[in-house]
């Protein structure tokens, strides 16, 4: 079944969002404006986006460091994005975080720095919400790379021990930093791995951000009704390199080029058409509202001060 017009063009609208920042911070970072470095996923933007779509504010979501796609599509604005990685004393975590996006608020929790280390902390938060009854669905997103983690099998033994309400979410963009996924994964999918937890599975077109929103969707509905964990897999492909900086060369060029023929956000653009949902000048509405809203965030950045030495030990525990 198709999503209703309003959801569709919501997450088309945030797709466009996402490679629009990802492209401009690229180029701050480039410019040595921003003091970071960051890694974008050009061409995966439907899963971090289309997964988010069924979930609420209060559910709790465990990222990734790679492109905004999850932190726009739960609800973080570019001024948010843009400050932090500027490093400004008016973000959120007054110029403390960096590319570590965070908004407890709107269940946006922490990213940590060694990889697989958030398996723990989502089981955590799952354990958190069946144990207070608060409904709440913790989506834990992670790269088929981060899979071969020590903490991922238990993780899964007690997510399904438990039958928490947690949402394993495999972003497979097929390279783990600069190698194929290949040549450091024995298995061409992640998911079956679930089943020998007794984990339901599915194995999804992640660049089809309508499958992408039905597949969470059910398995949102099921942790929400007691059905306990599941787990995603999502197929797509990173068309960009591993870091602002990486030279790259190590993408076949006729490989990118076979997935930029199915590029999420044209496949998504071509569906609302033949629809009649979209036109060309929805199209140029959209692009200058999302520019325009992508630039005063810049600004505002760049405007704002760093945060003053003198704060340098507030926020932390004694
Ligand atoms: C424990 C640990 N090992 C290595 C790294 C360095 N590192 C950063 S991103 C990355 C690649 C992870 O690949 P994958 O899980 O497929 O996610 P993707 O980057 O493709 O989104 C690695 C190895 C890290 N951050 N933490
Ligand atoms: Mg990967």
């Amino acid at each position: 079944m198709a999503l209703d017009h309003d959801t569709l063009k919501d997450l088309y609208r945030k797709m466009v969002t996402v490679r629009l920042l990802e492209k401009r911070v690229e180029q701050l970072v480039m410019a040595a404006r921003i003091p970071c470095s960051g890694h974008f996923g050009l061409g995966q933007e439907a899963v971090g986006v289309g997964v988010c779509g069924p979930l609420r504010k209060e559910d709790y979501l465990f990222g990734t460091h790679r492109g905004f796609a999850e932190y726009i599509g739960k609800g973080m604005t570019p001024a948010e994005i843009l400050t932090e990685y500027y490093g400004k004393a008016t973000s959120l975590s007054r110029g403390r975080l960096g590319q570590h996006l965070l908004k407890p608020e709107i269940g946006v929790m922490p990213l940590p720095s060694s990889l697989g280390s958030e398996f723990g902390m989502a089981v955590g938060a799952a354990l958190s919400s069946k144990l207070r009854g608060s409904g709440r669905v913790t989506v834990n997103l992670f790269g088929e790379g981060t899979a071969g983690q020590s903490d991922f099998g238990p993780a899964l033994e007690m997510a399904s021990l438990w039958r928490l309400p947690l949402i394993f979410v495999c972003n497979n963009n097929q390279y783990v930093e600069l190698a194929h996924y290949r040549e450091v994964v024995a298995t061409e999918d992640i998911a079956p791995r679930a089943g020998a937890y007794g984990v339901p599975y599915e194995i999804v077109d992640g660049n089809d951000i309508t499958l992408v929103y039905q597949a969470t969707e059910r398995a949102a509905s099921r942790a929400r009704q007691g059905g306990g964990p599941t787990f995603l897999e999502f197929k797509t492909y990173r068309r960009c390199t591993h870091y602002t900086g990486d030279p790259g060369g190590y993408q076949p060029k006729e490989e990118i080029a076979a997935w930029a023929q199915k590029d999420p956000i044209d496949r998504c653009r071509r569906l609302m058409m033949a629809q009649g949902l979209w036109t060309a000048a929805d199209e140029q509405a959209m692009l200058e509202a999302v520019s325009a809203e992508i630039e005063a965030a810049v600004q505002f950045a760049e405007e704002s001060p760093y945060p003053d030495v003198s704060t340098i030990y507030e926020h932390i525990y004694a």
